[in-house]
């Protein structure tokens, strides 16, 4: 029965890749070697999505249909992680495999920072394009460009063309840095060669107004940094001149970005494609197109969110009407968790209300306590994963070796491990063990728990209102008993903290930061 489900489903992804003329045997044969079936894989990335963010993973004052019909239709996954609890790191992970922590230069960039992946380095396009894949970027790079001065009026590179993607069409850094500019394949969108873009981060440009110097100019008010260039009355991070034609619409972003998926999947489905539609929401400046903006009642951080969803209930519209969905793995997931405050007051601290973006876990953004790395995470692709859930610890940073496995190669070179079949649904063991990174500091997820070695500097950080996961001694939970991280278990089970120390070391090694080695042992 579930052969012949198998040869109906293969037969669908033959036909999508243009193969309906193959002799009939040849289908038969193919199914028997289920490595050959080279989806098209998409991940859908979100950028600080918190762990309660969407209804399927409890939100109640918010409702997500679209990313939930990935969840019932899907896997969904209770313990997946980011890396790290910010972007870059994670982002690093993701497409490299490789720890952000073993490159010293894996922390948020500017905008103006070189590119963070060697050109020589493994990566996930890399590995799937040697497969024979198509590949894209659409959306927030954050990764670096170029090899130090960018100059911004000429193709910028190395970027993401150079590391493995055919196509890219991105955002240099985040929503709130500059440059305010689309780059397609390196070149800024609808540059006026009489208007040339310069960017600096350290000094303004003589005569331009600024968020901190001109409030007059600024609609959504800056609460901490952003107050730099402002461009479209936002308070941005960095300065930059020129390029007014190029500027970017910050309402008009996730339409834009919609549109440019949608059209890389119409215009490659002839051959297997990778696409990493990495989207802006809902990092700051919330700015929700018109048609979302008031609809979550929570203020713009829940309307963009909303906004998202509607998103990607359009994409995954595009791959069905284009035949596609069958024959596409979709992995949704979220760079980090969640943050309210990040830098403007935009109602996200008052209008919270009920909505728990953390979904119960302790910390957020920036934190080394689970909800800064614990991230909604979603495989589905239709006809071949089942539907459930799944408790294994799996990383983003694990789809590298495991989607080689699926398109029939392997990657050893990096941190990543295959489990592939606890992305399938088949096993429902994940990685026994996972290095978690927020702001430089590093903590171990092993089995259950979760140890925590001890950190100096803040405890918490009042402007974004999170717990940073630092303490002065040793942390550890047991996460699956106690979700909210309340109980610390450190000195009470003394030889399960032995053991997850001795653990984490032989991972990271024994100067894993430069706090004395505690009174331990
Ligand atoms: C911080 C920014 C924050 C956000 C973050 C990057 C300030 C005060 N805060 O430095 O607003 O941009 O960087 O977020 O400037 S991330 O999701 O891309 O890592
Ligand atoms: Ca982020």
């Amino acid at each position: 029965m579930k052969k012949t489900l198998n040869l109906v489903v293969l037969s669908f992804a033959l036909v999508a890749f243009g193969c309906k003329d193959k002799p009939k045997e040849k289908q038969e044969v193919a199914v028997e070697e289920s490595k050959d079936v080279k989806p098209n894989v998409v991940v859908i990335y979100l950028d600080d999505l918190g762990y309660g963010d969407i209804s399927s993973y409890g939100a109640t004052e918010l409702s997500t249909p679209n990313i939930d019909a990935l969840a019932s239709g899907g896997l969904k996954f209770t313990n997946g992680y980011a890396s790290s609890a910010t972007c870059t790191p994670s982002r690093y992970a993701l497409l490299t495999g490789m720890y952000p922590w073993r490159n010293k230069d894996a922390k948020i960039l500017p905008g103006t920072a070189p590119l963070l992946i060697s050109t020589e380095q493994q990566t996930l396009p890399k590995m799937l394009k040697s497969q024979g894949y198509q590949t894209a970027i659409v959306g927030k790079w954050h990764l670096g460009l170029g090899t130090g001065t960018v100059n911004w009026n000429e193709r910028v590179s190395p970027g993401p063309n150079e590391v493995g993607f055919d196509e890219a069409y991105i955002l240099a850094a985040t929503q709130d840095r500059v440059p305010t500019v689309y780059i397609d394949n390196g070149n800024v969108v609808g540059l006026d060669p009489k208007d040339p873009i310069e960017v600096d981060y350290e000094t303004n440009f003589e005569g331009e107004p600024t968020a901190i110097d001109n409030p007059e100019m600024v609609d959504m008010k800056w609460h901490h940094g952003h107050n730099n260039s402002i461009v479209n009355g936002i308070g941005r991070i960095g300065f930059m001149k020129g390029g007014d034609a190029a500027k970017w619409s910050d309402v008009d972003m996730a339409d834009h970005f919609l549109a440019k998926a949608q059209d890389y999947v119409k215009t490659h489905k002839n051959s297997p494609f990778f696409l990493y539609y990495a989207m802006q929401q809902p990092h700051v400046p919330r700015t929700p197109h018109p048609r979302f903006a008031g609809k979550s009642g929570l203020g713009p951080r829940g309307d963009v969110i909303l906004e998202a969803d509607w998103c990607i209930g359009e994409f995954v519209k595009t791959l069905k009407e284009e035949g596609l969905l069958e024959n596409t793995l979709i992995v949704f997931s979220s760079d980090n968790g969640p943050v309210l405050n990040d830098g403007y007051y935009d109602d996200a601290v008052e209008k919270i209300g009920k909505h728990d973006p953390k979904g119960g876990l302790r910390g957020g953004k920036y934190s080394l306590f689970e909800a800064g790395t614990r991230v909604p995470f979603i495989t589905y692709w239709k006809n071949h994963i089942k539907p459930g859930v799944s408790d294994a610890i799996v990383c983003q940073m694990d789809l590298l070796a495991s989607l080689a496995d699926l398109v029939g190669t392997e990657d050893k070179t990096t941190d990543s491990k295959d489990i592939l079949e606890t992305f399938l649904g088949k096993t429902d063991k994940g990685r026994d063990n996972l290095v978690i990174e927020a702001t430089s500091r590093t903590a171990l997820r092993s089995g259950d728990w979760l140890m925590i070695p001890p950190y100096k500097g803040k405890v918490y950080q009042e402007k974004v209102d999170i717990e940073t996961g630092s303490s002065p001694d040793f942390q550890l939970y047991n996460v699956k008993e106690d979700k909210g991280q309340q109980n610390n278990l450190a000195k009470s089970k003394p030889e399960k903290l032995q053991e997850m120390v001795a653990e984490f070391e032989a991972i990271r090694g024994k100067n894993y930061n430069n706090i004395q080695q505690l009174k331990l042992r």
